[in-house]
């Protein structure tokens, strides 16, 4: 199987086997978010996370995304911690706070822990667009954010073997 991207999966299942990730999902269109986090799951899974190494919590909405992603970080320690929400544009500009607040938690995350805080959140205009993007069969932004959290963890352990042994070099 092939993570979106270029790594091959198959190729790597050693290196993710005791690895654990941290996924945290909005109850707020929960039709849509649950899909989103059933094919997060599946992805991990099908990638060689064990399933006892997948830390999965709910918050209520997509706004509490980033603290429950802080504390799962506080708690376990995780590799990735992965945010799954949907927010949808309704009459007020609601969506637009939730949003950039969501998007500048998590960006902030990943730069204080230097680890994937991912982003799979859908911001969309209707029920209709978010259902198109977490249809079980086709498209899934929680199976795509699944990915994006293997292939950054690689990416990380890829960077670490390359400098591992030299002069200044710092394990974080
Ligand atoms: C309040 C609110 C609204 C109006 N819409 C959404 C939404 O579309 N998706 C979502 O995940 N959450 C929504 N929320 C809830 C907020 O994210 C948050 O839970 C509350 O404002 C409490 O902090």
């Amino acid at each position: 199987m092939k993570i979106k991207g270029k790594t091959e999966i198959s190729a790597i299942p050693k290196d993710l086997e005791n690895i654990k990730i941290g996924i945290v999902k909005a109850q707020w269109n929960s039709a849509v978010t649950d899909t989103m986090l059933s094919e997060c799951t599946k992805a991990l899974k099908n990638a060689g996370i064990l399933e006892e190494n997948i830390i999965s919590k709910n918050v209520p909405g997509s706004y509490e995304l980033p603290l429950g992603a802080l504390f799962i970080e506080n708690t376990h320690n995780p590799a990735a911690v992965i945010c799954l929400g949907c927010v949808i544009k309704g009459e007020t500009d609601h969506d637009i706070f939730i949003n950039q607040g969501i998007a500048q938690g998590i960006m902030g995350l990943n730069l204080r822990f230097s680890k994937p805080f991912v982003f799979g959140v859908l911001t969309v205009n209707t029920e209709e667009q978010a259902i198109a993007r977490a249809d079980g069969s086709k498209e899934n932004k929680g199976k795509e954010a699944a990915e994006a959290a293997l292939e950054m963890i690689l990416l990380r352990q890829d960077l670490k073997k390359e400098v591992q042994g030299q002069i200044g070099f710092r394990n974080r």
